[in-house]
């Protein structure tokens, strides 16, 4: 018997022994209908009824053209589900049949042939309900019956005697960013959005791992094994740990179980650029008289990982020490990956993650206003060597804290770390996004005329929920090596001096203050844990905006419609002014605004790492989008890498070059996020635009391990001579391990003396491409519809580069800054 049939024929004998068994309903004939309607429609399960109205044609795609304004309505019906299922009198036979909703949205009734079992209020909780007396041999039927959240949430509302920011939103347990936000549309979802199943089993059945991880030293990882199991009647079982039988003795009801368990010689989980994300699988298996009556495979990984605040002259540190290094934190906020977020697919989750990784990152944020993500999300993560900054959904308004709403909280804590807790990626739990902010310096008391007893009792909620009601949940939920708690991203708003001296920040000076980007050299934080700039998507994202033949204006009402900030547009325009020449061609203009995009982050972004180590992390507003929009996000929501995500990709190497402007100087830093030192060359070059080299400098200057360091400086006077308007500084180090160079210009894009630049592209396989020019090239943008290896890119004067693609072209279009500018 070859290996592949001995596994096949032990999985059957396993499912046949097994006592526990599921049975998937969400592939049953689901149907749905309004409330108020006789005649049921066709519907999918996972799901909401946006999608179900869509396919059915009763609306049109609200991601296109205006059609957000069209689909309104849908928030305010009430809104049926149901589906018919056949039980055989052999699954009847089981003792015990749960029925089990991974995910409902939000405000439901769920009955089983006609009889009300459950009422349910918030989306991310699991429901489970006991349904073996509640089934009959043969036709069953299920209905789930969704109250509109939004007139579920205002009669909520009505409970606190003040008028809530952005009321009903924060009222209801529900993905926060379907109320609308400044690169969302509003689209106020119904539906059984998580999978539903038929669980069956007998005598016992394993209800959930926690994996702990008592101490980890290179010889061994001493682990303690949590198991929760729920017994029908009291006996003896076997519970197996990857292969390894232990004796146990169950009481009728729920058994908590410990068990020790050691790894000799582990090999640790480290993350993206350090090393390997070593994954272990730990399989736990639950028998009686040699019979498996439950089983669960769980991943880990071996890690340490510390929040180190330490106090110093300046203030508070705020850094990660992971496996006893301290580890300087690139990355990014993720949103959720659509407005439909069910319909987000494993391969798009896994792309997203892997464009993370490629782009020398190490950490992601979920932001409090989505949802916690998707199991496939966190295994990415995990494979990749991501860390996860995990908020709690709550996001940028006041919550209440009465008794029901903070039980229910409690509730989806545990539902969720029960869920997630044993990904080793995930690094830190944060109570919500910009709550703390929002309560101290938006204003919000003001405008809704409150008394200072409303204040008080606000700002005690918020007490509450965040510094008593989750953390208390956490420890109760968590093992004690899991729990890093941090109650509010940002801990103190963009408008005071602490948020630069202590704790993590959101630095929104520039984009909402409309401060130059220069600024970013100088509001540097302990942690930068959100900033950010909007840029236009790709032309491909763009024509998704357009359910017929795409318009390509800027004063189209579709694009101007994809752009969800009030004064997004003015604010793009006013800073492209200040750095470019604004291009009148939509394409060009497209083009523009993702450099300035890329050139704002990328200031912003090497000024966090030159401070290293008094900063210690940068993760910038935003990774992608939830449709076809004008924001924030490096990649858009066609999958498309804009400037910005090659320009993070070069800004996160782990070496890197960057140059600090001075009133005298050029200041030269080295920064090395590897835990070596090297020793290298290094220099300077300053290059015409035609390839002359005017001038040089040379030096020979170890790198230290895991620094930020000035290795030289040039005297602005030193350059006097020279216009350097037509001139870039190449400053470059290297051994013959590791080479790094960068392009520094002088001035502004819109003050450079380019000259029309002759690129030329030679096709070498219908994948790979050679791009060469005569004269400097700037900001190289390729054109086609496929993946470059590298794009928006500059070129020295007579040098060529080789470009992969992911798929073939025949052809690729080329444009460079000089075509942007008044030649
Ligand atoms: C941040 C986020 C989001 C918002 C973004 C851009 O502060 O937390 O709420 O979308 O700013 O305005």
């Amino acid at each position: 018997m070859n290996k592949s049939i001995l596994f096949t024929s032990l999985f059957i004998q396993n499912v046949l022994f097994a006592q526990f068994s599921q049975r998937n309903l969400s592939s049953e004939n689901w149907q749905f209908k309004n409330s108020k309607d006789k005649s049921w429609l066709s519907a999918k399960v996972p799901g909401t009824v946006h999608l179900d109205l869509m396919n059915n044609k009763v609306i049109p795609d609200p991601l296109k053209d205006e059609n957000e304004k069209k689909v309104q309505w849908v928030e305010n019906e009430d809104w049926d589900y149901q589906t018919q299922f056949t039980i055989s009198s052999k699954e009847l036979e089981n003792k015990n049949i749960n029925l089990v909703f991974n995910g409902l949205d939000t405000f439901s009734e769920i009955y089983l042939n006609g009889k009300l079992l459950k009422k349910t209020d918030n989306m991310f909780r699991r429901w489970e309900v006991p349904v073996k007396q509640n089934l009959r041999i043969g036709n069953n039927i299920i209905q789930v019956k969704f109250k509109s959240a939004v007139t579920a949430g205002k009669e909520l509302a009505k409970k606190v005697p003040f008028i809530m920011p952005e009321s009903p939103r924060s009222f209801v347990r529900k993905a926060q960013y379907q109320f609308g936000w400044d690169w969302g549309p509003r689209l106020v979802t119904s539906g059984i959005w998580k999978d539903v199943k038929l669980e069956f089993w007998n005598n016992a059945v394993l209800e959930n791992t926690k994996i702990e991880q008592k101490s980890l030293t290179d010889k061994k990882a001493d682990l303690r094994i949590h198991t929760s199991i729920v017994a029908d009647q009291d006996g003896k079982y076997t519970l197996t740990i990857n292969d390894k039988p232990n004796e146990i003795k169950l009481k009728k009801g729920r058994n908590k179980i410990e068990m020790p368990f050691v790894i000799e010689n582990p090999k640790r989980w480290q993350p993206n650029g350090w090393g390997d994300p070593y994954l272990y699988d730990i399989k736990i298996s639950l028998q009686q008289k040699s019979k498996v009556l439950s089983d669960e495979a769980v991943k880990i990984g071996l890690r340490t990982i510390e929040l180190v605040q330490e106090k110093d002259k300046k203030g508070k540190s705020f850094y990660f020490k992971v496996n006893g290094n301290p580890l300087y934190i690139k990355g990014t906020n993720w949103i959720p990956a659509d407005s439909f977020s069910p319909r987000i697919t494993k391969e798009k989750y896994q792309k997203l993650i892997k464009d993370s990784k490629e782009a020398n990152m190490n950490m992601i944020r979920i932001w409090g206003g989505g949802i916690y993500e998707d199991e496939e999300f966190y295994k990415a993560c995990d494979e990749n060597g991501i860390l996860v900054w995990q908020d709690f959904m709550f996001a940028g308004s006041f919550y209440p804290a009465d008794e029901d709403f903070l039980n229910n909280v409690k509730e989806e804590v545990k539902d969720q770390v029960e869920r997630i807790q044993n990904h080793p990626s995930i690094a830190l739990w944060c109570g919500n996004n910009e709550i703390d902010e929002a309560i101290v310096n938006w204003g919000y008391q003001k405008q809704f005329n409150y008394s200072k007893s409303d204040s008080l009792q606000v700002w005690k909620d918020y007490k509450k929920l965040f510094h008593e009601v989750i953390p208390d949940a956490l420890k109760a939920n968590l093992t004690a090596d899991k729990n890093i708690y941090w109650p509010s991203s940002p801990s103190i708003g963009w408008g005071h001096k602490e948020s630069l001296t202590e704790g993590d920040s959101h630095y929104w000076g520039v984009w909402w203050g409309e401060q130059p980007f220069e600024i970013y050299n100088e509001k540097v934080g302990r942690f930068m844990s959100e900033y950010g700039f909007q840029g236009m998507p790709t032309m491909e994202a763009i024509k998704s905006m357009f359910s017929g033949t795409p318009e390509f204006s800027l004063q189209d009402s579709t694009v101007k419609a994809h752009e969800k900030h009030a004064r997004g547009w003015d604010i793009i325009n006013e800073y492209m002014k200040r750095d470019y020449h604004v291009p009148t061609d939509f394409v060009k203009y497209n083009y523009v605004s993702q450099l300035l995009q890329a050139r704002g982050m990328q200031m912003a972004i090497e000024a966090h790492r030159r401070a290293k180590p008094y900063n210690m992390g940068t993760l910038y507003w935003q990774l992608n989008d939830c449709w076809p929009v004008v924001s924030w996000s490096s990649i858009d929501y066609s999958g498309n890498w804009k400037a910005f995500h090659y320009q993070a990709k070069r800004s996160f190497e782990p070496t890197l070059i960057s140059v600090a402007e001075t009133d005298k100087a050029y200041e030269i830093y080295f920064i090395n996020d590897l835990l070596n030192a090297f020793g290298a060359e290094s220099g300077a070059k300053l290059i015409d635009f035609e390839g002359n080299i005017l001038w040089k400098t040379e030096a020979a200057d170890p790198l230290s391990a895991n620094s930020s360091e000035k290795h030289f400086e040039i005297k602005k006077a030193e350059l006097g001579k020279f216009d350097l308007s037509k001139a870039v500084l190449k400053v470059y180090f290297g051994n013959n391990l590791l080479q790094q160079e960068k392009l520094f210009f002088f001035n502004k894009p819109k003050d450079l003396k380019l000259s029309k630049p002759d690129i030329t592209i030679r096709k070498i396989s219908p994948m790979e491409f050679e791009i060469s020019t005569d004269v400097l090239a700037k900001d190289v943008y390729l054109i086609g519809d496929t993946h470059f290896s590298d794009n928006f890119f500059d070129m020295l004067p007579q040098t060529s580069k080789i470009i992969k693609l992911s798929k073939p072209l025949e052809k690729i279009e080329v444009m460079s800054l000089w075509d942007t500018m008044e030649n």
